[in-house]
């Protein structure tokens, strides 16, 4: 069966916000920056996909006190670093688990014969670090195709990663279905001609989904066998 699921990360894989949201305010902290971003704040900034792409959107339209007037670039750059090594670092320790239904439908996607790829926002060393503290050494090794961060000019909702997915994939649209949890997410992934099953998350389950072909609290309520239904 030359078909494919295709997963999102953030949101879908695991509830990962919140810590970015704690990695964040850690790198403020650590740079002397009087900024902390509470859940509200955070709920709103994650309309801007990109952790670079949201701190530069923070600057620009929360007057954010001690951004630097020369190279803004290089400061966030060196920021979004630190808020890296933050959140891998909190992944280390143990902070984050699969959501429901997640392992399981891996496992089932790949008895069934189905490819599995990734297509997410975030920084590859994430997602490194958070499939190895969660499925252990196998994790990368279950995904065929891994596109991740600024491996696309464009981020979500543009459908690039999920483009470049199938590219790398070899496979028309038509012949994958996407997991995603958010709208920016969604909206990329139908963009690039894929069904959609949207598990909404903490932070998107007030989003809107009607694009979606199935939406689901979890995973735990997906079998994989109702996935040859959802193909076009
Ligand atoms: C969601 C995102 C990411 C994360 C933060 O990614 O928008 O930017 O919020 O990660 P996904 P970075 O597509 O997996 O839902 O700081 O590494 O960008
Ligand atoms: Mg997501």
């Amino acid at each position: 069966m030359n078909r494919a699921i295709i997963f999102d990360v953030d949101g879908t894989l695991a509830e990962t916000e919140e810590t970015h949201r704690r990695a964040f305010n850690r790198a403020f902290k650590g740079a002397g920056l009087p900024w902390s971003w509470d859940q509200d704040l955070y709920r709103k900034l994650l309309a801007v996909t990109g952790g670079k792409e949201r701190i530069r959107h923070f600057v620009e339209h929360y007057g954010a006190e001690g951004a630097p007037q020369q190279d803004l670039d290089g400061f966030i750059r060196t920021l979004h670093a630190e808020k890296t090594t933050a959140y891998t670092q909190m992944v280390n320790d143990g902070d984050i688990e699969l959501r429901p239904g997640v392992e399981e439908t891996i496992a089932s996607a790949i008895r069934h014969g189905y490819r599995l790829a990734i297509a997410t926002t975030t920084t590859p060393a994430n997602l490194d670090a958070l499939l190895e503290a969660t499925l252990g050494d196998i994790g990368q090794g279950l995904f065929e195709v891994i596109c991740a961060g600024d491996s696309v000019p464009n981020k979500k909702p543009a459908p690039d990663v999920y483009f470049k997915a199938l590219e790398e994939l070899d496979l028309p649209g038509s012949s994958c279905v996407a997991i995603e949890d958010s709208r920016n997410g969604l909206l990329s992934a139908c963009a690039a001609g894929i069904t959609t099953i949207v598990t909404p998350s903490i932070y998107t389950c007030d989003e809107n989904f009607e694009e979606a072909a199935l939406v689901i609290e979890n995973l735990e309520s997906l079998d994989v066998a109702d996935l040859d239904m959802m193909f076009r």
